[in-house]
């Protein structure tokens, strides 16, 4: 079901020249939620570059960074009335519209190995079975899940135990899932969209956020921050969405199939791209400001934590239902048998 679309939607779409020129040159149009420079941006910019090789020229790819058309909500609003073709579209924002997609707003889910995250989000048959078919029913076509790097927590202060998060407003995604995380953390979450963070933290409207190192330097949350906490709570992961129509009923085979090719390739590609700009924007922090102080939590102090989010996974199959726990049961072994095979 549509959610109601706003008058502002309507404006994102005019002011961007959205509803001119549909029929004319086949252009796909993709949307991410982050800026230029991003790992969204390195994915969709070869995701471009094949499909325009791959066509020879008869398919261009548009890819409008964040900031171009509005939040991430408004994103996936404009993909599910057909406007733009293909978006990002985070668990973290989408929990308000697609409840199970939530599971991956759990702390302590995913695995610490990351290339056993990368397996299970590209070939989980909970996450391209029930979590896809949940996505469908709101006209969203799942195309490829993939991460972005672990979420570090930034803050003006010290934080070693959820005392520590007393009374912090701690800015999340606007996951409903998110915000009973940081509440079991025994923070104050405080959901707001990505553009506002900044001037949050610089304005003192909100004391800390969390997100991956690339997202910390190319935002610059790092200049108004002194410390970078890995709690090891949380993966960034993020979904690549199709219009469903579009993607069933619009796209020749061959089209449909250059697609799922193409978005099949990419897996590898990008798993290498976020672990590199990961790396490489930690360095960039540090030189940029060497007394940043980074902090990892023991495996004693992450335990207080991962035990508080037991109650998170119950919270999970109370908003979801029946249909959550068989989802969230799911990942689980499927997390398990991946660590069996790749190591823990
Ligand atoms: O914190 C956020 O809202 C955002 N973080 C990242 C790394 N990507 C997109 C998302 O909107």
């Amino acid at each position: 079901m549509l959610k109601q679309s706003s008058t502002r939607v309507l404006g994102l779409l005019l002011g961007a020249g959205l509803l001119a020129g549909t029929a004319q040159a086949v252009e796909w149009k993709f949307a991410i939620e982050e800026i230029s420079g991003s790992v969204q941006d390195r994915y969709a910019q070869e995701f471009k570059r094949l499909i325009e090789e791959k066509s020879d020229g008869a398919i261009t790819v548009a890819v409008y960074p964040y900031g171009s058309l509005g939040t991430s909500a408004e994103l996936t609003e404009l993909v599910q009335i057909g406007a733009i073709q293909l978006a990002n579209a985070s668990p973290g924002h989408l929990g308000s519209l697609v409840p199970e997609v939530q599971v991956f707003s759990i702390p302590y889910l995913l695995s610490e190995n990351n290339e056993v995250n990368k397996q299970v989000l590209t070939e989980s048959e909970v996450i391209y079975g029930p979590i896809a078919d949940a996505l469908e029913q709101r006209e969203l076509r799942l195309l490829t899940m993939y991460p972005e790097g672990d979420m570090v927590w930034t803050a003006n202060k010290e934080i070693r135990t959820p005392e520590d998060l007393a009374n912090f407003r701690m800015r999340t995604m606007v996951s409903p899932m998110l915000v009973s995380a940081y509440e079991a953390f025994g923070a104050s979450p405080t959901p707001m969209p990505y553009g506002e963070v900044y001037g949050g933290l610089q304005l003192g409207s909100i004391d800390g956020q969390v997100n991956p190192i690339f997202a910390i330097e190319e935002m610059k949350f790092y200049e108004v921050q002194d410390y970078m906490i890995w709690a090891g709570q949380q993966q960034f992961t993020t979904t690549v969405v199709a219009g469903n129509d579009w993607y069933h009923f619009m796209l020749s085979d061959e089209e449909r199939a250059m697609l799922d090719e193409t978005i099949a390739e990419l897996a590898d590609f990008i798993f290498e791209v976020q672990d590199e700009y990961n790396q490489e924007r930690l360095e960039k922090i540090l030189a940029d400001k060497p007394d940043m102080q980074l902090i990892e939590l023991t495996e004693e102090e992450r335990a207080v934590f991962r035990e508080r989010s037991m109650a998170v996974r119950d919270k999970f199959i109370d908003m979801v239902g029946e249909s959550g726990r068989a989802v969230l049961e799911g990942l689980l072994a499927e997390f398990e048998a991946a660590e069996a095979e790749l190591g823990g």
